[in-house]
């Protein structure tokens, strides 16, 4: 709901940003015709990776990324092609697909279609090969919980190969669930609230976040997780991985 009143939700620091509902401008950019875009996070805030939502206003088609690196696509409603010219795949709500640069992808958004996309500059790894494209569904919550912690489950959506220079993963909370201990990495985050809501630490200060909410989480801010309510709590969480710092 948004305020006439000056009041929002979002808070942009140093270490991390929050970003709602109430304080989204929608836009239009040249390289995705025909869509209402929302950036969530961009370099402009200090990120290493651009995040952003796309609603598509008719049926379009979408170039790849006109300053390369890699897009990873997750669909959220309607029906998304993705082809190469010689791969091509329907993806649809809880579809994802992992696309390189090396290969023209290009994205053809049905009317209704909804996607959450994420992109940043590829790091390649000496000796490695890097990764071609890859597709996938979010899978069902794993009965196995993260290291013997009952009320939190992850689910990886990319393979765990040292050619993958990031992680996108989705979390699972049960109500009262936390993460076990406050984090301080050199990793970076971007966060979306899939369901379900509770209280993120980040930093010295303590938010309560629902669904739809975005968060970036700058390197080194501590940053912790109690979900509360009677539903699930559900993130998709991407983070730069598998690469030194320096
Ligand atoms: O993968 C992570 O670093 C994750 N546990 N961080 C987080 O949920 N804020
Ligand atoms: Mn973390």
């Amino acid at each position: 709901m948004r305020s006439s009143l000056g009041e929002t939700r979002s808070r942009i620091k140093r270490s991390h940003a929050l970003v709602c509902a109430d304080s989204h401008e929608i836009i239009g950019l040249p390289h995705w015709p025909d869509t209402d875009v929302v950036s969530y996070v961009t370099p402009g805030l200090g990120a290493g990776f651009s995040l952003f939502r796309i609603v598509a206003r008719r049926d379009t088609l979408v170039a790849p990324p006109p300053h390369g690196g890699i897009r990873f696509v997750l669909i959220r409603s309607g029906e998304v092609r993705v082809t190469d010219g010689t791969e091509t795949r329907l993806l649809r709500p809880d579809d994802y697909a992992y696309l390189p640069s090396s290969a023209p992808f290009t994205l053809g958004l049905s009317a209704d279609a909804e996607i959450l996309c994420l992109e940043h500059a590829y790091k390649p790894l000496s000796g490695c090969e890097p990764p071609g494209a890859f597709f996938g569904a979010i899978p069902a919550v794993d009965p196995v919980p993260l290291k013997g912690n009952e009320q939190l489950h992850v689910q990886k959506l990319l393979p765990e190969a040292p050619g993958f220079d990031m992680e996108v993963n989705v979390m699972t909370f049960a109500p009262g669930g936390s993460l076990p201990y406050v984090e301080t990495h050199f990793m970076e985050h971007g966060l979306v609230m899939l369901d379900g809501g509770g209280i993120y630490r980040l930093d010295d200060s303590w938010y309560p976040v629902a669904q739809g909410d975005v968060i970036w989480m700058a390197p080194f801010c501590p940053q912790w997780f109690g979900a509360l309510g009677r539903e699930d709590a559900r993130y998709l969480i991407y983070k730069n991985w598998n690469r030194d710092p320096l």
